[in-house]
């Protein structure tokens, strides 16, 4: 019998969630445990529209808010395939930031609404399961300093958390919950059995819209 697909597995959070971290131990273990598995990140940088992307948030250019939001977008897209591709042949993804991380920072800034930050995303391949990574202010002041990129700085995150809050009130995307604020091993053991579970779910599944 054919084997069956793989997963679309994304982590989201704010800034020093752990997000990297626990992406890298996920793909780790699976592979460990003979399980076809590859991680991804957006902004992937590495393309033509990546590098658009890196200037801008490095502070080496200047991009129109609308522009750069769809440049985020592009760069999911142009990577689609390849993604389908993988998903197809049976390998799990385990993904850095997806088209939820697109929409709660762009509609943190004044003047744009949710629906419009969806709209060019509607139709990427749909996770199968979405992990937010939480983790209280005080907890990621804690862990040190912000770092130099746009976008960072306790204010602008704490308005981004707050569009993910409304992200996750879509009963249409499977979110799960993780508490970020303990140590890397417990949250690896949370986060590698919501991914188990749901790489055996959805093998003989089809992959899905996002946001249709
Ligand atoms: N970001 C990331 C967006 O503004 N829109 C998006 O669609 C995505 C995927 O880029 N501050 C922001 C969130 C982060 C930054 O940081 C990328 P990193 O450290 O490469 O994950």
């Amino acid at each position: 019998m054919k084997c069956g697909r793989g997963a679309l597995v994304v982590l989201e959070g704010v800034d020093r969630a752990g997000k990297t971290t626990q992406c890298k131990e996920l793909v780790r273990e699976l592979q460990r445990s003979g399980r076809a598995a590859e991680m991804m990140r957006f902004p992937d940088r590495t393309t033509m529209i990546g590098q658009l992307i890196s200037s801008y948030l490095e502070k080496k250019s200047d991009l129109e808010d609308h522009t750069v939001h769809l440049l985020f977008s592009a760069n999911r897209w142009e990577l689609v395939p390849e993604m389908k591709q993988k998903l197809e042949k049976g390998i799990s993804l385990v993904v850095d930031r997806y088209a939820f991380s697109g929409v709660a920072f762009t509609s943190a800034k004044p003047g744009f609404g949710l629906e419009w930050c969806k709209s060019p995303d509607v139709g990427l391949p749909k996770p199968d399961l979405v992990m937010f990574l939480q983790l209280p202010p005080s907890v990621a002041a804690a862990r040190g300093e912000f770092g130099t990129e746009r976008y960072e700085t306790s204010v602008f995150q704490q308005a981004v958390q707050s569009k993910f809050d409304q992200l996750m009130e879509d009963p249409t995307v499977n979110w799960q919950v993780i508490d970020a604020a303990r140590s890397v091993e417990e949250v690896h053991k949370d986060i590698k059995q919501f991914a188990m579970n749901t790489i055996n779910a959805v093998e003989k599944q089809p992959i899905g819209d996002l946001w249709k």
